[in-house]
């Protein structure tokens, strides 16, 4: 598949169309914005390369066009090619670039994969509104001390995105991360649930701050945030199909596990949570990889019919 320079793009960042989205914007088709740390830091080879196509194939059977972004021989790439999305799921150095790395990867020319952050900044940029993931990043536990609080929440309160997630992740501290959310101004919906959803399980035992049933009551909430001047973005918390979930409970013993692995390894800053998502996997004799893969594929699916229900909307 042949890519095209958007020659308006030049005084911002160097965006790279591939042709499928090129011809999308032409069209003004609807468009689902995707990341690819999930790719590089999330998921194990071959199975992250699978699960990436497959996701990709789930947007485009609901009608709207997969973009997936990663940081390439200095441009920031707004969909792969199916060579590209291969290289990228092979690399073995590829940096997970968040908002801080963005650029650090473009003007080094590294393979960088974004995270929910760096893609939403490349999304606003592409003129994207609507992106799909696994779970956001968010506090950490111990955070009191550890100061780590993912850049992921910084860039919900900044940048006017809506971002479709299984909630957070569980290894993370929930209501403290729910907290700086409500602070930061960004608005939390659970889609058809009153829950707040913990990533592999449906429910947190948190009640989430809202909830909506349908594209069409998110699309309107989303012109209502332009129309209130258009900052920062919206969480849409979309839980696992029941069927692929692992309850919280029996998630809480293994999540425990590998968050205490991790501290005794003295793991920290960017890695802390690849390690603990790869130690779950160990852990969970890799079922947490089958609910992970179900998560996020029912989140490109949900984000396709409210990119479409976003257009539909006047
Ligand atoms: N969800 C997953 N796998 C992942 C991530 C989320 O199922 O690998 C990534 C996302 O890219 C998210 C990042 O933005 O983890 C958060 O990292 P940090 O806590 O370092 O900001
Ligand atoms: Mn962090």
């Amino acid at each position: 598949m042949s890519q095209t320079t958007d020659r308006n793009a030049l005084a911002g960042p160097p965006l790279l169309f591939s042709e499928e989205v090129a011809d999308a914007r032409a069209q003004g088709r609807p468009l689902v914005a995707l990341e690819s740390t999930i790719i590089t830091h999330g998921m194990p080879w071959p199975k992250n390369a699978e699960t990436a196509r497959m996701v990709e194939a789930d947007i485009r059977a609901e009608g709207a066009v997969p973009a997936t972004v990663a940081a390439l021989d200095g441009k920031l790439h707004i969909g792969l090619s199916e060579g590209t999305l291969e290289r990228l799921a092979e690399a073995t150095d590829a940096m997970k670039c968040s908002r801080a790395d963005l650029a650090i990867a473009l003007a080094t020319g590294r393979t960088g994969s974004t995270t929910v952050a760096a893609t939403m900044m490349a999304a606003h940029a592409a003129g994207i509104a609507v992106f799909a993931t696994g779970g956001i990043g968010g506090v950490h536990r111990g955070a009191e001390a550890s100061f780590d609080v993912s850049a992921d929440l910084d860039e919900l309160a900044r940048t006017p995105v809506c971002v479709v997630a299984a909630g957070a992740k569980a290894l993370l501290d929930l209501p403290k991360t729910l907290e700086v959310l409500e602070t930061r101004g960004v608005p939390v919906i659970a889609h058809g649930t009153d829950a707040f959803p913990a990533f592999w399980s449906r429910d947190s035992g948190l009640p989430a701050p809202f909830r909506m049933d349908e594209p069409h009551a998110i699309a309107r909430l989303l012109h209502m945030r332009r129309a209130l001047g258009g900052h920062g973005g919206v969480l849409i918390a979309n839980p696992v199909p029941e069927a692929d979930e692992i309850p919280a409970d029996e998630m809480a013993a293994v999540i425990d596990k590998a968050v205490q692995m991790a501290a005794r390894r003295g793991i920290a800053g960017k890695q802390v949570t690849p390690f603990i998502l790869s130690a779950i996997y160990e852990l969970t004799q890799g079922r947490s990889l089958a609910t992970n893969i179900a998560l996020v594929r029912n989140n490109a699916r949900l984000a396709a019919r409210i990119a479409a229900a976003d257009l539909a909307t006047g």
